[in-house]
């Protein structure tokens, strides 16, 4: 019996795929969280794993016909323990926010006290932002950057955690453009007595390449996505010391979640082992080259670059300079096919929803080959697009020269079509 194919069973989700694999061919990705995966992790994500559900862990399953996957699962735990030299892995939260609620549900009593970056800063909402669960359901400070240089300010994370005690102090990022001290941090928790979580989820591929400090050696927790730089399947990853190694595991199953994604599973399996590669570390060293060139070429356009440089994957910029403000900018910039997010900075002065600033990034752009030439006649295109936010002409031609030159690099996984 020949199955009818998507295009047959549903012409109308068929061609939106196929619409979407035609944007991401055509359009320079700059969304900071984003990238491309290779045809191989794609392969394993729409695989048969997706049938089976697996509540519990390998060899210690509640349903039986586990032999595939329980190997599966213990290939990709011990492919991330090699990788980024962890104790232990937790390969089954099913992203960033259900993987950092289970650091807290294993380490934490309800009103502890969590010491995050604050997300006007460049924190997460999972590190006690307010309107998360995890404001709501611990006792959450918030620290954040000093005004004059945009750099994380150890100072009032030291002062704060001696002031508040917090039972655990998060360190990681989502729109912070600067190495992440771990040492200093770790040394902040233990003068105070606290745990300390490290939410790598936008560095975890600088992480296995080598570009950035790892936080593994000295956090008691690393959390991370698994599809932002590391540049896997959706999902979410835990490592962590020995000592947290049973806590962890029951929080995330039977703690919080059911049954593992087993497709993702697989698919960061094979992710783990093209980020052991020496080609994957060429790779994250030059995101970070991309990026710095990004940022003189941004500059050079007249943007102001918060902490007047990056050394990772990702470029903070404030419009204002230019004479717009985010939220425009970055919707004229997708009409020219240039895709980013509006994003506030450090002590915006503008509301979240049309902030001074765009967040950019260049894991996605570098997994397609762009080099700094490249990402310097990006900044040229935004520089443009600023002068005319409103201007159809120049728009519809900065697309045209955006698809011109992304046929010259065609980005992995996207030659499979629906
Ligand atoms: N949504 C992710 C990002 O864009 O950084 C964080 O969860």
């Amino acid at each position: 019996m020949t199955e009818p194919s998507l295009h047959e069973t549903d012409p109308e989700i068929h061609r939106l795929i196929d619409a979407e694999a035609t944007r991401q061919r055509e359009q320079i990705r700059l969304i900071a969280s984003e990238n491309y995966v290779s045809r191989a992790v794609l392969e394993a994500t729409g695989s048969v794993l997706t049938n089976k559900y697996s509540e519990g862990y390998p060899g210690r399953r509640y349903y039986e016909g586990q032999v595939n996957i329980d190997a599966i699962e213990r290939l990709a735990a011990d492919r991330a323990c090699a990788l980024f030299g962890a104790d232990h892995a937790n390969v089954q939260p099913y992203s960033g926010s259900p993987a950092n609620l289970a650091v807290y549900t294993a380490l934490l009593e309800p009103g502890d006290t969590i010491l995050g970056m604050s997300l006007t800063a460049g924190g997460h909402l999972t590190h006690g932002w307010k309107v998360s669960a995890t404001g709501r359901f611990w006792n959450a400070v918030q620290y954040g950057v000093c005004r004059d240089t945009g750099l994380i300010d150890y100072d009032e994370v030291q002062r704060l955690a001696r002031e508040h005690r917090p039972r655990i102090i998060v360190c990681g990022a989502t729109a912070y453009p600067r190495t992440i001290d771990f040492p200093r941090f770790r040394a902040i928790a233990d003068e105070v007595g606290a745990f300390l979580l490290a939410d790598m989820a936008h560095i975890a591929g600088l992480v296995a390449g080598g570009a950035h400090p790892s936080p593994v050696p000295v956090a008691d927790v690393v959390s991370t996505t698994t599809h932002k730089t590391l540049r896997g399947p959706r999902g979410g990853m835990l490592l962590c010391k020995e000592a947290h190694k049973k806590a962890i595991d029951r929080a995330v199953f039977p703690g919080l979640q059911g049954g593992p994604h087993n497709h993702t599973t697989a698919a960061l399996a094979v992710a783990l082992t093209e980020a052991s590669t020496q080609a994957f570390r060429d790779y994250s060293a030059q995101i970070v080259a991309n990026s710095r060139a990004f940022a003189r070429a941004l500059e050079a356009e007249g943007f102001g670059v918060v902490t007047g440089g990056s050394d990772n994957h990702l470029v903070l910029i404030d419009a204002t300079p230019r004479g717009i403000t985010g939220k425009p900018l970055a919707k004229a910039m997708a009409r020219a096919g240039l895709v980013a997010n509006y994003n506030n900075i450090p002590f915006d002065p503008r509301p979240p929803m049309d902030p001074s600033g765009v967040r950019l990034g260049t894991a996605a752009v570098t997994s397609r080959g762009f080099r700094e030439g490249e990402l310097e006649q990006v900044a040229r295109w935004m520089g443009a697009v600023a002068g005319a936010p409103d201007d159809t002409t120049t728009l519809e031609r900065i697309a045209a020269e955006v698809r011109d030159l992304c046929a010259g690099f065609p980005a992995p996984g996207l030659h499979t079509s629906a």
